[in-house]
């Protein structure tokens, strides 16, 4: 496939329609566009105009828009069909572009055109599908920020300040003379510093923005009875899971994805943790908790009527991820003396509910919103992906390993090297360092016509 070939492809989804939009781009476009509208319309000027077959019988008539090279989504010459939206009308369409020499697009290529012709970097593009995709408010407009280049933007700034540590040590690096004393100089240090601040700083956006498109994924876990097969039923708002007033209900793990204000989110509802069990719970204890490691978040449930003190917390902390932020749900306040549903903030944050009542669910609902971004998304959250959390962890470990070599070796060869690195992972983000395997898996998984 080369990019000269002109494209078309229905830019409406399938079915019947008000309007319905077919596009063209590539390079055939105002030859075509002459043939099937008997003249070239005027450029970016809407033109009301018969859609002419073969035997110049119009299968439609509508409006035209022709947008000239590179002034267009694709930056190649594009022609809009904006006619009557019913499936025969597009695929006759479609079918008479065909004919005068288009080939049908892939998923996604008009973007792909896009980005090859420089009128979106690779974040963008990807922010462009996940605008289409995006199943709230929150991520939208979150999508719409990435699109606009402010992901891109914040990329790029921490590229350049890895390209500028970078420099600086291969400053040093020329003058061996004196390299010794300029790597172990403390504005090195303090450089180092700053970038790593910049990571966590880029990270935490990019994290926040992952979960707003693919969503939070949360293990319920407690003891046995507690009630967290009880919660998983209240989230879903059907009964889901088993429940039994049997400590040791469930074994396996059961998945839910459900919606909190068009926030998607992945409950998990596990085993009861404790000792002593038989075969079939011990395995589903060793499932829970490696469901835990992979989670974003722990809600770690407590029976309140039983337990006030979340002693079962206590005792289990240690054999919970360290690094996985955990809630603490306090649930049956309904015959918990002395416990009032809501939320109180603190380390962990303490959620009260009764997952029988569903009183406090509304509580729960908004913190898990919370860890999820929904209020920072006023504040400027992006939109990312796996993909680019991945490029950065992997720029972070490169920037890490050359401090490491800084402090311990002293070896400014192995430094710059680490950072040409970290700057290489960083730009496969925006795309500038991308592997056509890599482009085709993430405009494959575009609509037909985007
Ligand atoms: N009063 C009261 N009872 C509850 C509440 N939530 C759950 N229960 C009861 O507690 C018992 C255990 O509930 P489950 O949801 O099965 O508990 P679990 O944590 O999933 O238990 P395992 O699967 O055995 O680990 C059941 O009898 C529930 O009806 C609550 O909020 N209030
Ligand atoms: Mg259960």
């Amino acid at each position: 496939m080369t990019r000269i070939d002109t494209i078309v492809a229905a830019a409406t989804p399938p079915g019947r329609g008000g309007i319905g939009i077919v596009r063209i781009s590539g390079p055939k476009v105002p030859e075509l566009a002459a043939i099937l509208l008997g003249e070239l319309p005027k450029a970016r000027r809407a033109t009301f105009a018969p859609f002419l077959d073969a035997a110049r019988e119009p299968i439609d008539s509508g409006l035209a828009l022709f947008f000239p090279a590179p002034h267009s989504y694709t930056g190649e010459h594009v022609l809009e069909l904006h006619g009557h939206g019913g499936p025969l009308v597009m695929e006759t369409l479609v079918g008479r572009a065909l004919e005068l020499g288009a080939r049908r697009a892939l998923p996604g290529e008009f973007t792909q055109r896009a980005f090859l012709n420089d009128k979106l970097d690779l974040a963008q593009a990807e922010a462009v599908a996940d605008l289409i995709d995006a199943g709230s408010r929150a991520a939208a407009r979150a999508a719409m920020r990435s699109l606009q280049g402010e992901f891109s933007a914040m990329v790029r700034g921490l590229t350049e300040a890895v390209i500028e540590l970078r420099t600086y040590v291969e400053a040093a690096i020329d003058f061996p003379e004196e390299e010794i004393d300029f790597l172990a100089d403390r504005e090195l240090a303090a450089r180092f510093q700053a970038v790593r601040a910049h990571f966590a700083g880029v990270l935490q956006s990019a994290r926040q923005g992952r979960l707003l498109r693919e969503g939070m994924t949360v293990v319920i876990a407690g003891r046995p009875n507690a009630g967290k097969s009880s919660l998983l039923n209240r989230l879903a708002g059907y009964d889901a899971a088993i429940v039994t007033p049997i400590p040791g209900t469930t074994r396996d793990v059961l998945r839910e994805r459900i919606h909190i204000d068009g926030m998607p989110l992945h409950v998990l509802d596990t085993a009861g943790l404790r000792s002593g069990g038989d075969l079939v719970e011990e395995e589903g204890i060793r499932r829970a908790q490696a469901e835990m490691q992979r989670a974003e978040r722990v809600l770690f449930v407590i029976d309140a009527a039983a337990d006030p003190d979340a002693a079962a917390f206590r005792e289990e902390r240690p054999r919970l991820p360290a690094d996985v932020p955990v809630t603490l749900v306090f649930n049956k306040c309904d015959i918990a003396a002395e416990l009032a549903a809501g939320e109180t903030a603190g380390e962990p944050p303490r959620v009260m509910l009764s997952a029988l009542t569903g009183e406090g669910l509304p509580a729960l609902r908004a913190h898990l919103k919370a860890c999820m971004g929904y209020e920072s998304v006023e504040s400027g959250a992006i939109s990312a992906r796996r993909r680019h959390l991945e490029a950065l962890a992997r720029a972070q470990q490169y920037t890490e390993e050359a401090a490491r070599q800084l402090t311990e070796r002293r070896a400014g060869e192995l430094v710059a090297e680490e950072l040409r690195a970290a700057q290489q992972a960083l730009s496969e983000i925006t795309g500038e360092f991308t592997s056509d395997e890599l482009l085709g898996r993430i405009f494959a998984s575009f609509c037909i016509g985007k």
